[in-house]
């Protein structure tokens, strides 16, 4: 029986990691970095301030700056990218949601299942305003509202609370290592978007919504029992 169930929102329901890589990629000039999208593929379902700690380390893998004025410096820098990514945002709209996706969502919902968003992202309320989806969810957590990012299960755990459901009634869809990750520390079913079965570590990889409903849900449902 499946009571909920908790997308992640970028590369699962919108695609911007070409967004995040313009912005990045744009930083990482500024500093003199070489930043390619391979680099890019490594900060999926990482925090802001992970992913630039990882593209400073790119430049020199052994100088880990601490110290408030390097904190201060590294926020101004995420800071900086986020705006540029932000203009990227502000061009978004329902057009861009993934195939799928949407009538997947309808679907769900009509069958009585619980849906929430949990993404690691700050600007996740700013995206799915773009898209005009935030009434397809029960509830929404971010970036804003965790301490600790994926592969950390918080947000996770946050949404089944949020859900009123347990982690045995709930499936994770995820398109991130951190995130397939952080869905087995929470002991919750996961099914990974991906274009290979092999690029994720998942119970299951799918490629999009095209050709999933709610039917190949429940035959997902009934194979594979929950892990806890
Ligand atoms: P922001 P998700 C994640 O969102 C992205 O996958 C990741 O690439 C990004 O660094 C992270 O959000 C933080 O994003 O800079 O907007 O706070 O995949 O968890 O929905
Ligand atoms: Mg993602």
């Amino acid at each position: 029986m499946i009571g909920g169930l908790i997308f992640d929102l970028d590369g699962v329901i919108v695609d911007t990691s070409e967004f995040h890589y313009q912005a990045w990629k744009r930083l990482a000039a500024e500093l003199g970095i070489a930043f390619t999208r391979d680099d890019n593929e490594k900060l999926k379902g990482l925090s802001r301030l992970e992913s630039l700690d990882t593209i400073l380390s790119l430049a020199n893998p052994y100088n880990h700056q601490t110290g408030v004025a390097a904190q201060s410096r590294k926020i101004e820098l995420a800071k900086r990218k986020n705006s540029w990514y932000l203009e990227f945002v502000r061009n978004l709209a329902p057009d861009d949601i993934l195939p799928g996706v949407e009538n997947f969502l309808v679907e769900c919902r009509q069958s009585g299942i619980k849906t929430a968003i949990a993404s690691s992202s700050k600007n996740a309320k700013a995206v799915i305003d773009s898209l005009a989806i935030s009434h397809l969810f029960d509830c929404i957590v971010d970036g804003t509202r965790v301490a600790k990012a994926k592969p950390n299960p918080q947000i996770f755990l946050i949404a089944v609370k949020k859900l009123n459901e347990k982690p045995g009634s709930c499936i994770i869809l995820e398109d991130a290592l951190a995130g397939v990750e952080a869905a087995r520390l929470a002991r919750i079913r996961c099914i990974g978007i991906a274009p290979e079965p092999a690029l994720l570590p998942a119970d299951l990889v799918i490629p999009g919504f095209l050709n999933f409903g709610i039917k190949e849900l429940c035959s997902f449902d009934r194979l594979i029992r929950n892990p806890a």
